[in-house]
């Protein structure tokens, strides 16, 4: 797997040089339009995808978001990656769902064929998920940040839900990921006003949990992953269930699962290594057993 994304890097070097059509191509032979792909990290265990629609401030449109997930997908079966960034441009990580692709969308269209449900992918991912935020982060692309498990903003980040702007309302878990995040009065006043929050009131609000110089936020964010990255994968995998189910289940139910998985470490050859390794006074050696 590390020397298809070896070479994958290689081929698509060559094919953005050659300007082909855009499209990044991998050696499996599929193309990457809207987004760019390659691991990152000394030991090259950070996934990283690179939303790349400069001209269109990275507007979600459908092909693109296929190609987040069809990612996503190729990073959990690469059992070399530990952790995935996400990222856009230093003017915007995404300006929302593509407007000119909804414009003439009917209800009927919407509904029956459940549109935008794919959208979701990025919340089920099982390894931890890092958004990387310069710029605007507006409706679909502050949801998108939002279904990530961390997310670092670039000092001149701009967060916001502006679809009441357009006559509609966010429909990828703005009204409820945001309100989870930052509480009713906030989150009810950038959902009815439309108005932005700057990434310092991010910070202070509870959704982003660090701001960086805008050319030191992608290193951050690949620093932060390669240390997830170093961890016992099977653990990280269960400290994500547990903290994702707080936002799903009552105390009393949520504690009862945190001591479950707790339990559930006892089980793997990791948490006895990790515990030996403090013991024996030496760094740990996790297998991902
Ligand atoms: N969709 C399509 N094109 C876009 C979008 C977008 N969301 N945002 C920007 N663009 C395009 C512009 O049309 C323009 O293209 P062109 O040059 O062909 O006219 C180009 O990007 C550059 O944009 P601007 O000229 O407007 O750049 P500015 O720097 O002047 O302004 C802004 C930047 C403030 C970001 C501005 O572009 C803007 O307001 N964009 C729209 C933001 C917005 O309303 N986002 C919400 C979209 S709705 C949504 O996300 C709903 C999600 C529901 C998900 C449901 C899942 C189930």
């Amino acid at each position: 797997m590390a020397m298809f994304f070896r070479s994958a890097s290689l081929v698509v070097r060559q094919a953005t040089a050659l300007s082909l059509a855009g499209a990044r191509r991998y050696s499996t032979g599929a193309p990457y339009q809207y987004i760019l792909v390659e691991k990152k990290g000394e030991k090259q265990d950070v996934g990283f995808i690179q939303l790349n629609r400069p001209k269109a401030l990275n507007a979600l449109c459908d092909g693109l978001m296929k190609e987040v997930s069809q990612a996503l997908d190729a990073f959990e079966e690469d059992s070399q990656v530990g952790a995935i960034v996400i990222t856009g441009s230093e003017k915007a990580f995404a300006a929302g769902a593509d407007i000119k692709e909804m414009q003439n969308r009917t209800f009927q269209e919407c509904y029956s064929g459940n549109f935008l449900s794919h959208w979701n992918k990025v919340s089920t991912v099982k390894k931890p998920v890092i958004a990387a935020v310069n710029g605007f982060a507006l409706g679909g692309g502050c949801e998108l940040a939002m279904m990530c498990d961390i997310i670092y903003a670039g000092e001149k980040a701009q967060f916001g839900q502006p679809e009441i702007l357009l006559g509609t309302i966010p429909g990828a878990g703005g009204t409820q990921r945001l309100t989870r995040a930052v509480g009713k009065s906030l989150a009810m006043e950038m959902v009815l006003t439309g108005d932005r929050v700057s990434a310092q009131e991010a910070k202070q609000s509870g959704l982003v949990s660090k701001v960086f110089p805008i050319d030191q936020l992608v290193p951050e964010a690949i620093k932060c992953g390669e240390k997830i990255a170093a961890h016992s994968k099977i653990i990280v995998a269960m400290g994500k269930e547990a903290v994702n189910a707080a936002f799903e289940l009552t105390l009393t139910e949520g504690n009862r699962l945190e001591k479950r998985l707790f339990h559930s470490t006892f089980a793997t050859d990791d948490r006895k290594e990790g515990m030996t390794a403090f013991v024996e006074k030496r760094k740990a050696s996790f297998q991902d057993k």
